[in-house]
């Protein structure tokens, strides 16, 4: 079986965090097994802290990391979900509601194959597969979250977009009924994101479907939320309902209500500082370190995917395009 299969294990066969830890050190077990054949008896190597497998590719091209993953408590109890309330922990309580199937995701602007689409026709016959990103937060935090999803730029691809699609907008959906948030004027609803065509083509960009191998928890954007993982959390979108190629920037919700403290493209970066807040360290949420013990630690360059992502951006001055 190769990694790629035993990472394919339905979702449903996996209960919680625990199981999903016992199974990627089963995976490690694995990757080692011709060496404990030819031993005999031989004791496999510990795995790393967390648990992780990476191979070499994995690493070179940021899909995954080493780094101590943030706890599933965590992840789906100290969230960002203002459409369900602007406290750290309403999501994970009013978020419930939420009904995310059926849900219809509809592609239009500048494509050949524009359309309404369910969760599942949107991805295609393409496996969810396992990424293991940092998460960077403005207010200045940040997480390690393994997340299953598919990458971005493979699905827009097959809409076939044109000459003209030069940005992509996202839009989640603002639907009172469901969301107790959307009564408040904490932001313009929809809550709407955008990219540059390039930075959503990215090997890096991607759809998440889920999260700790299973499908995601609504606080975190179920059914269908982006993750962009060298730029701050918010350009992450939730409970994504539209996707739209344009000519133009699109206008973006944290962009329009704070032009001066949120810019469109938002790459995480120490050297600039949000008006309020420095961005130079940021509280790692993560291994065994609860939210009040978070250690502090140094913000990098593209939340450390400038090897991947910073020719993106090459001549461009990024204090003018924070
Ligand atoms: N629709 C929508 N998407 C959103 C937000 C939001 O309020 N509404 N918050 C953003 C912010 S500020 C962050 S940090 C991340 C948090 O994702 P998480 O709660 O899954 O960690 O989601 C982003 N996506
Ligand atoms: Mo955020």
């Amino acid at each position: 079986m190769s990694l790629r299969d035993a990472l394919a294990i339905p979702s449903a066969q996996i209960t919680d965090e625990t199981v999903y830890r016992q199974r990627r050190r089963l995976l490690a077990a694995m990757m080692t097994a011709p060496t404990l054949a030819l031993a005999g008896c031989g004791k496999a190597e510990p795995p790393p802290p967390s648990g992780l497998v990476i191979s070499p590719e994995q690493a070179r091209a940021g899909f995954s990391t080493t780094e101590a993953l943030t706890r599933l408590e965590d992840i789906t109890s100290y969230n960002n979900f203002y459409e369900f309330g602007t406290g750290k922990t309403d999501p994970s309580r009013a978020a419930r509601t939420l009904r995310t199937s059926p849900w219809t995701v509809a592609v239009g602007g500048a494509c050949a194959k524009p359309g309404r689409f369910s969760v599942e026709d949107l991805l295609g016959a393409r496996a969810p597969e396992e990424r293991v990103y940092r998460l960077r937060c403005v207010e200045g935090w940040s997480m390690v979250i393994p997340w299953l999803g598919v990458p971005l730029g493979e699905v827009l691809k097959r809409f076939e977009p044109d000459s003209r699609a030069k940005y992509v907008a996202f839009t989640t959906l603002a639907d009172p009924r469901q969301m107790p948030g959307i009564a408040y004027a904490a932001l313009d609803w929809p809550y709407r994101e955008g990219l540059r065509i390039d930075e959503a083509m990215h090997p890096l960009t991607l759809l998440a479907t889920g999260l700790y191998g299973k499908p995601l928890p609504q606080q975190n954007g179920a059914p269908l939320r982006l993750v962009v993982p060298w730029k701050y959390g918010f350009k992450s979108i939730k409970s994504i309902v539209a996707i739209t190629f344009v000519e133009r920037m699109p206008l973006t919700s944290w962009n329009e209500s704070q032009p001066s403290e949120y810019g469109f493209f938002s790459n995480v970066n120490p050297g600039v500082d949000h008006p309020r807040w420095s961005q130079k360290t940021e509280r790692r949420i993560a291994g065994t370190a609860s939210k009040l013990f978070a250690e502090r630690i140094p913000t990098r360059p593209f939340n450390g995917y400038a090897e991947q992502v910073a020719g993106l951006y090459a001549g461009m001055d990024l204090r003018q395009w924070f």
